[in-house]
């Protein structure tokens, strides 16, 4: 039988003072910004959430946890936790030398002795660890297009703990769980993982997975970083504080995990059991597709919905801890109850919503019965989510050079404004060149920073409620769904392709700046010496040739009310 181990694991912190005496010498190092995902790894490492890495994969250790989900010295690990960083940096690194870890403000949270430099195959990472180099999948679409091209690694000193504001005592790291479970004295825990909020059914199948194991139960959502357009994590703390209290008193405990997910199925699956055992858990709860990332480019599944229970059972073990198997509880009418759906007979009423159905009555503000959720669970989720007509959302327009995205913009503008109800901004491509990007020119790597630009101003206003227009070229794909992530987080991303052919632009001519690109005049411009890649799947596609604006205009408009964003 499985018993907490509660003994203090390893971190990677060095003492209060000479964390101090640290800190001063490190402001001398050459130092990295950690990006988002990286200060949740680092957090992770230094407390031992990742025991029994003590840093960043070095490439041997890398090589063995792509190829068999082993570092080199034969340790279970299915996750490469890597620095990645960009050319410039890693042009002045060398092997030998430390550097300085710092958080998105500047502060310094840890050394790291760089022992490894190298540039990965990252196909191969895709293939091995993800199952497929498919950019459908959130983690290989960041291992390609967001991840730097150069891996560091090396062990890490730590420094000091990011910093969090939020939910703070709602944070345990591994050794302040496991000083929970001994000071309650609790020898069993099930661990329950989830990025979702918690309605009945998980209530009841969390409550019954303890019940059947005799343990405690741990309630261990990730606030990290999750899947792109899931609920945002403060919303999501307050649906699980409203929870809490269906349980009875003092079995159960709600810690936050500082985790970027991967969601990478079975591997993950794996790993989220190493981290619970260094959290001092003795059992955790794995599902039908755990950790899922949804379909591929093809419209299948990534993984069958067993395989993460498979690949923990084969390491169970070695995980050191026990897996539970998720019961699918459904809703019983006539018995007014919860109850695992492989133990019901035929001819009773079973109801279900699906997370599908539940994000369109949320949308659409419509009953949620209390059968499916409670009360207070709905009205955090109703607050965040108002119906769709009362959110912002952007409109994204994108096509060539004279294709007619401004003047589409403009129209489409002036019918929201005379619609009323939210306040609109327009930002065309030439507006937002001369406002906010005067210093850029059009190099992939400019325009990619004009876009970016673009999608954090509107993923701005469409969090506070407004409608923003934007109207550039926005030739690269990858760039278009990292705004259309970054704005999906607060609301509707609604992108048109003005699909106006390369003729007709030409043929308009409207500013004369094909014919100098024509003559060599203009460099980099798109449809004639620099590429566009069309969309392949957007919201709407706009064929301009012999239509007029104002009816392109009312086209998008009609779009927009058949999702349901204008009333
Ligand atoms: S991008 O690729 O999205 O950053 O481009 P964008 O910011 O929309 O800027 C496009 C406008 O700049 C003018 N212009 C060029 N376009 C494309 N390629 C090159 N080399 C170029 N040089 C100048 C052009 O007027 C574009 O305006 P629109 O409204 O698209 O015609």
């Amino acid at each position: 039988m499985t018993t907490a181990n509660t003994a203090p694991i390893p971190e990677l912190y060095v003492s209060y003072d000479s964390a101090a005496k640290l800190k001063m010498e490190a402001a001398e190092l050459p130092s990295w910004d950690l990006t988002a995902r990286q200060v949740c790894d680092l957090e992770l490492l230094m407390n031992g959430g990742f025991n029994p890495l003590k840093g960043f994969l070095t490439e041997a250790d890398y090589d063995g946890v792509v190829e068999n989900m082993r570092t080199a010295d034969g340790a279970l690990w299915p996750i490469p936790i890597t620095l990645d960083v960009n050319d410039k940096f890693a042009d002045t690194i060398a092997p030998g030398q430390d550097i300085a870890l710092r958080d998105a403000e500047g502060v310094i949270l840890a050394i790291m002795s760089v022992t490894d430099k190298w540039v990965p195959n990252k196909s191969r990472e895709a293939e091995k660890v993800f199952g497929a180099d498919d950019l459908a999948h959130p983690a290989v679409n960041y291992l390609h297009n967001t991840a730097g091209n150069v891996y560091l690694g090396g062990p890490i000193t730590g420094i000091q703990q990011p910093v969090h504001y939020d939910y703070r005592s709602r944070r345990d790291t591994p050794n302040e769980l496991r000083a929970y479970f001994r000071k309650m004295g609790w020898r069993k825990i099930v661990a329950f993982q989830t990025r979702n909020p918690l309605h009945r059914a998980h209530q009841e199948l969390t409550f019954r997975a303890a019940k059947e194991a005799q343990a405690n139960l741990l309630i261990h959502p990730v606030v990290g970083m999750t899947k792109p357009g899931d609920v945002d994590h403060f919303t999501r703390v307050r649906c699980y504080e409203a929870v809490l209290d269906k349980y009875p008193a003092s079995t159960t405990h709600l810690s936050l995990l500082p985790l970027a997910m991967r969601m990478a199925g079975p591997r993950e699956a794996v790993w989220h059991g190493l981290i619970r055992r260094n959290h001092g858990v003795t059992h955790f709860i794995v599902g039908r597709d755990h950790a899922g990332p949804g379909k591929n480019s093809a419209g299948e599944d990534f993984y069958g919905p067993y395989d993460a229970q498979d690949l923990f059972r084969e390491h169970e073990a070695e995980i050191g801890v026990e897996m539970v198997d998720f019961k699918h509880m459904v809703y019983v009418q006539e018995r007014a109850q919860y109850e695992p759906a492989d133990e019901i007979e035929e001819g009773v009423t079973v109801l279900n919503i699906s997370g599908t159905e539940l994000r369109r009555r949320l949308q659409e503000g419509l009953d949620i019965p209390e059968w499916f959720s409670f009360p207070e669970v709905v009205e955090e989720l109703r607050r965040t989510r108002p119906p769709r007509a009362q959110q912002g959302f952007t409109v994204f327009l994108t096509g060539l050079s004279g294709s007619g995205k401004s003047t589409i913009a403009n129209a489409l503008m002036v019918k929201l404004m005379e619609l009323g109800g939210r306040p609109v901004t327009l930002l065309d491509g030439d507006v937002v060149r001369k406002h906010l990007s005067s210093e850029l020119g059009f190099s992939k790597e400019h325009r990619d920073i004009n876009i970016k630009r673009i999608g954090y101003v509107a993923s701005e206003i469409t969090k506070n409620g407004g409608i923003a227009l934007c109207a550039p070229i926005a030739p690269y794909t990858a760039t278009r769904r990292a705004v259309r992530e970054m704005i999906e987080a607060y609301g509707a991303f609604v992108e048109v392709h003005v699909a106006t052919s390369l003729e007709e632009c030409e043929k308009r001519d409207r500013k004369g700046l094909y014919k100098l690109a024509r003559e060599g005049k203009i460099k980099e411009f798109t449809g004639i010496s620099d590429p566009y890649e069309a969309p392949e799947k957007p919201e709407l596609k706009l064929e301009t040739e012999g239509t007029d604006v104002d009816n392109c205009a009312q086209t998008v408009l009609l779009k927009l009310e058949q999702m349901g964003l204008i009333g």
